[in-house]
């Protein structure tokens, strides 16, 4: 059976839950279309986050690679098109404060989704789950993660499937935060399972 790696992140700044962890642990195991999913939760940690993303990668040795985060404030669920080759923002969980630097010095400065992010978008607008393609995954730890996978396939020039997905905050963060639109954790939990299952039917590139 064929292996599909799916990210969490661990919470973070003023996020006390990660609806992402919680989707992760809901979906390990599960098995759809003769693929099985493999759940790993990341640290929200520059230094270790792409690190550790890779060695699960070698780990698993999976077909397709989604990972998953939290954007807080965000109304919908959003693919994102696009990983870009810097680090910035806000301090992670360690204290490392990124100032603009490359993620990787000799990558390019983009790097596109290889997921089938326009069919998951219209599937899950067609199943009442409010989404769309984000063109900016902002250039925190998401961001970072997009790109190591991205740069990892493109650099093996391997056409697997991979790259991230946003999503809202559950019901109960947006309780614990304060003022975010959010959804239930089960119609977040859903939505990936179709996003994931969309992905399985696609064609990928050959
Ligand atoms: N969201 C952050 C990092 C961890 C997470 O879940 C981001 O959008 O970069």
């Amino acid at each position: 059976m064929k292996k599909i790696l799916l990210t969490g992140f661990e919470p973070f700044l003023d996020f006390p839950v990660n609806p992402t962890m919680q989707i992760a642990e809901e979906l390990d195991g599960e098995k759809m279309n003769n693929h099985e999913i493999i759940s790993r939760v990341l640290p929200v940690d520059f230094q270790k986050a792409g690190k550790e993303l890779l060695t699960h990668i070698e780990e698993t040795n999976p077909e397709i690679v989604i990972a998953l985060g939290l954007a807080g404030g965000r109304p919908k669920i959003t693919p994102e098109r696009i990983a870009i080759n810097c680090n910035d923002g806000p301090v992670d969980n360690r204290g490392h404060k990124p100032d603009g630097e490359r993620i990787c010095s000799e990558g390019p400065d983009g790097l596109f989704s290889t997921l089938p992010i326009k069919e998951i978008t219209a599937a899950l607008n067609g199943a009442s789950f409010p989404a769309e393609i984000s063109n900016s995954a902002g250039a925190y730890l998401c961001n970072n993660v997009m790109y190591h996978v991205l740069y990892h396939f493109h650099r093996k020039k391997d056409h697997k499937k991979a790259g991230f997905i946003h999503i809202p905050a559950s019901h109960e963060l947006a309780i614990k935060h304060g003022n975010i639109p959010s959804w239930s954790q089960q119609d977040l939990t859903a939505a990936i399972r179709l996003s994931i299952q969309i992905t399985t039917d696609t064609p990928g590139e050959t």
